[in-house]
């Protein structure tokens, strides 16, 4: 199996998560941000993640195919939905993408090897957020915003040890945060964020955080 990704995109994370978390051995090709016609070719549209199933055809939707990675030998999201988790995770959002997607610009990526590619990805980022350096120059205001937020996740955190599909929704969300550097993440929030990317083996972004 093969799974096609940006290595920031947080729905490319669900399924990484999913199969790092399984102990699936699970190729990763990184396509370029421009590239249309991989994706094109394989399922019609231009989105990532997709992945290559053992039968050779190709599934797109990241919580599609964390679903079905899961299915494969015994699985692990059996946790229940957690609506709390998810309620966060939809009102985290707006303030969050305003923080990490200007960053994400200017991050250390595959995706992002040439300046074409970068170029390309800088403007599908800016029409659909606007002036990014706006939003870079904004960052006090929505740190203050943020960090009340993670400081809210953090009892919802505490000693969490279930997986289920909310882990696949919450996770991806924090890894994308990690690259902001003026965030406090509570101990709680960072000690879960850390355990999930031991287990699974995608990094966490604290290295590349600005
Ligand atoms: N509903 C899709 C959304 C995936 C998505 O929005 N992926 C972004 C990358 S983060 C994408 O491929 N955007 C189109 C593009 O690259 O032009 C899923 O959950 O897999």
């Amino acid at each position: 199996m093969k799974l096609y990704i940006y290595e920031h995109c947080p729905f490319c994370t669900r399924a990484r998560l999913t199969a790092g978390l399984k102990g699936i051995p699970l190729q990763t090709e990184v396509i370029l941000e421009g590239d249309a016609e991989t994706p094109i070719r394989l399922i019609g549209r231009k989105v990532v993640p997709i992945l290559q199933k053992a039968d050779g055809t190709h599934m797109a939707e990241s919580l599609d195919i964390a679903h079905h990675l899961d299915q494969l030998g015994t699985p692990i999201l059996d946790g229940p939905n957690d609506d709390a988790l998810e309620e966060w995770v939809k009102d985290a959002r707006p303030v969050g993408t305003k923080l990490y997607i200007p960053r994400f610009t200017k991050g250390d990526f595959a995706e992002l090897a040439t300046p074409e590619a970068r170029e390309a990805y800088r403007l599908r980022e800016e029409k659909a957020f606007g002036d990014l350096e706006a939003l870079m120059a904004d960052t006090p205001a929505l740190v203050a915003a943020m960090n009340e937020k993670l400081e809210a996740l953090a009892p919802m955190l505490e000693g969490r040890e279930t997986i289920g599909i909310s882990d696949i929704i919450l996770w991806p969300v924090l890894r994308s945060l990690s690259i902001v550097k003026d965030l406090t993440f509570p101990a709680p929030v960072r000690a879960y964020a850390e355990r999930l990317e031991a287990k699974s083996g995608v990094p966490l972004m604290f290295n590349q955080a600005m």
